[in-house]
């Protein structure tokens, strides 16, 4: 018999490699070469990223947990339907291991929310994890994972009755250059009614300092993070980059508000990948471009939520003003 699962993998994996193999060959063609942030997402990227979340230096991921803990019952009453009786979805976009999410989730529930949370992936491994613990820790949950991208999810979505409330923690939002921000969050608002809401996750502008060192971490964890892009490129494109003649590179710029961070090449060479049939030449301390990781200010998001329709209803942050976890409505 045909197995049609089985199909349907080796096609998406087939066109997953196909788009990547077009980006590479496009951003190591440009003058200032530039690879996504997107693609440091593989297991051995995400394993190191869980890392990263547990680092001393890196604030991020534990201020937000701080201030959800902090806010849940500011946070959800902000959120929930204003008839506490009306069931409503919360979707997640990029739920990853919902350590975060379940603050929320927990509370909801024990002020009997009658609700449907649905984590959005494109991964459908990465919400079988959720799934699981889910099922293991919040019994009386349920649960409707979907596997696509954000916005098939969202217009999927739109067509069921009840308040969406659309989550997008971690200030992941923070890696879009300007331009791709505003059309990202135009997306999310245009399947979005008057009464659905959106929460989403800002790192504040703060002492550079503490920001650089965050992207820049002592044992040196992110750097093995930024180096995995090129390892994976090894594998899955048969390339020969030659990790001891690539480094790490990052900076927190005030000016821009943005970390920018790069892998750079200590000597001059030739790399080869197979996959692309093709050489990239660099010269001695060329770099590649891989990340930004945008940083804001309080009225800088009011004004990024207004150029794409969207309105500021609260904005929470922890004691030290670190982090913004914000509600915004269309
Ligand atoms: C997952 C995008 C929130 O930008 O802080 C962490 C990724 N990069 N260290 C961030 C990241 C380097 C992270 N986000």
């Amino acid at each position: 018999p045909l197995d049609v699962a089985a199909e349907q993998q080796a096609e998406t994996e087939n066109q997953e490699l196909e788009t990547l193999k077009k980006h590479v060959a496009d951003g190591l063609r440009r003058p200032q070469k530039t690879l996504s942030s997107m693609y440091f997402y593989d297991d051995e990227g995400s394993r190191l990223f869980q890392q990263i979340m547990a680092l001393p230096e890196y604030y991020p991921t534990r201020t937000e947990f701080q201030l959800l803990t902090q806010h849940q019952a500011a946070l959800s009453a902000a959120l929930r339907p204003t008839n506490t009786q009306e069931p409503f979805f919360l979707l997640e976009l990029g739920a990853g291991d919902g350590l975060k999410t379940k603050i929320l989730l927990r509370y909801l529930l024990e002020t009997n929310a009658d609700f449907t949370y649905v984590p959005v992936d494109i991964s459908g491994a990465a919400l079988d994890g959720l799934s699981a613990s889910l099922r293991d820790e919040l019994p009386a949950l349920r649960v409707e994972p979907i596997v696509a991208d954000y916005s098939a999810a969202l217009r999927l979505m739109a067509a069921r009755t009840g308040r969406k409330v659309v989550l997008f923690l971690g200030s992941n939002i923070g890696n879009f250059l300007p331009s791709d921000r505003l059309a990202f969050l135009r997306t999310l608002a245009e399947p979005l009614s008057p009464n659905d809401r959106l929460l989403i996750g800002f790192d504040l502008q703060k002492d550079p300092r503490i920001i650089r060192a965050a992207y820049d971490d002592a044992q040196g964890v992110t750097a093995a993070f930024n180096l995995n892009l090129l390892a994976r490129f090894n594998r899955e494109l048969r390339a020969d980059f030659d990790l001891a003649h690539w480094q790490h590179y990052t900076d927190y710029d005030p000016l821009a508000g943005t970390v920018r961070s790069f892998l750079v090449s200590t000597r001059a060479q030739v790399v080869h990948i197979a996959a692309l049939n093709q050489v990239f030449h660099f010269a001695a301390w060329e770099t590649i471009h891989t990340e930004n990781s945008y940083k804001f200010t309080a009225p800088q998001i009011r004004a990024i939520a207004a150029e794409a329709g969207l309105t500021v209803t609260e904005l929470f942050t922890d004691e030290q003003e670190y982090f913004a976890d914000v509600v915004l409505r269309p």
